[in-house]
Formats: C-alpha cells, sequence, structure tokens
C-alpha cells in the first residue's frame, strides 16, 4: 500500500490505494439478541463497510491505520445497528474514534464487562484505552460515519464479543435509543 490516498473530512470517503470491506446481516449471526428478527431481514443487507488505509504490515508494531466506518441506519427486532466490536489483539494498543456524521453511541467494555457509552454525533472524540473493547451503534436515521486511528499492531479479537457480546445493547424503547443490560 502506498501513500496515494485522500480523506474527505466532511463525509469520511476515502480515495486512492485503500482497503475496503462490507458486513452484511448474514455476517453478524449470533451478535443480536433476536435471531429471528436477524433472520428475517433479507441477509445481504448491508450494516456496515470500512474503508482503511493500511501502510503498514498487519500485526507489525510502530505504525499506524486509518480508516473511516460507515453504519447504516436500522434495527434488528427493537435493537439498533451496530459494528462487530473487538478488544484489540494485542491488548497493550489504544485507538481513537472520531464521529464526522450522523448520530450513535460507542460502547467500551472492560474484560471484566463493565460497559460505559459515549453519545456520538458530530465533532465528537472519543479516547478508546488500551484492554477495551468497543463497539458502534447507530441511533439515528442517517448512516453514522465515524474515523478512527489505531495502531498497526493492535489486531481484531472478536471471539469474547461473540461469545459474551458487551454488557449493555442498545434499543430502540418508546422511541428512545436505551442502553439495557445484556441478559
Ligand atoms: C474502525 C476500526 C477498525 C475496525 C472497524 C469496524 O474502522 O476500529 O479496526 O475493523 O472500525 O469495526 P469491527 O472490526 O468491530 O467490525
Ligand atoms: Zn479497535
Amino acid at each position: 500500500m502506498t501513500d496515494n490516498v485522500t480523506f474527505d473530512p466532511a463525509t469520511g470517503l476515502m480515495a486512492g490505494d485503500i482497503q475496503q470491506s462490507q458486513t452484511v446481516i448474514k455476517d453478524m449471526q449470533g451478535l443480536y439478541e433476536d435471531e429471528a428478527a436477524r433472520l428475517a431481514l433479507p441477509q445481504e443487507t448491508a450494516v456496515y463497510r470500512v474503508q482503511s488505509h493500511c501502510r503498514e504490515q498487519a500485526g507489525v508494531a510502530g505504525g499506524l491505520f486509518w480508516g473511516t466506518s460507515f453504519l447504516s441506519p436500522g434495527l434488528v427486532g427493537d435493537e439498533y445497528f451496530m459494528t462487530k466490536g473487538h478488544f484489540h489483539g494485542e491488548r497493550e494498543t489504544a485507538e481513537y474514534y472520531f464521529c464526522i456524521s450522523g448520530q450513535g453511541m460507542l460502547l467500551l467494555m472492560t474484560e471484566s464487562g463493565e460497559t460505559v457509552w459515549k453519545t456520538l454525533s458530530p465533532g465528537a472524540l472519543c479516547y478508546i484505552p488500551r484492554r477495551q473493547a468497543h463497539r458502534l451503534v447507530n441511533t439515528g436515521d442517517t448512516t453514522l460515519a465515524v474515523g478512527a486511528c489505531w495502531p498497526s499492531n493492535a489486531g481484531h479479537d472478536y471471539g469474547s464479543i461473540r461469545q459474551k457480546g458487551f454488557g449493555v445493547r442498545v434499543k430502540k424503547i418508546n422511541g428512545v435509543p436505551t442502553a439495557v443490560p445484556n441478559q
């Protein structure tokens, strides 16, 4: 990957020498509370896509990666669309997230399961400390675009999130985004 890359601060869109990935409803198996509601949706429905500039070799310390997550609005049952969420494989690495457009929440969870959440609107800048899992939730009705910068050796650990989830789920209750304990 080269330095031939652009980033539009108004939209978060990147272009040039970038990587892109898309996560659809069928990739989110087991992550929402209401699995029947997830299965009832068209399985190719886009939940989020990620653009990133990974100029260094993944897994090697010393570099930085840059990217934007574009999370669609939507619900699975009463639970808002969200990213898978992850711990860093290399736990001693932190990350920045910053909200570019849309409305949402950032969930942060320690390894013992204590979960806090921060409200996201454009301009919010969130520092994700080492050893904390992080997940984005779109609580609005437009795309939530969130920029990120993370160390090249961070890696992604999705395993424990798949097993236990976060300490809260964010649901639309009486029309209001509400964090409820994850049973
Ligand atoms: C941000 C960064 C990436 C991450 C992406 C999607 O762009 O944190 O490292 O991959 O969000 O989140 P997830 O990996 O949890 O699906
Ligand atoms: Zn991360």
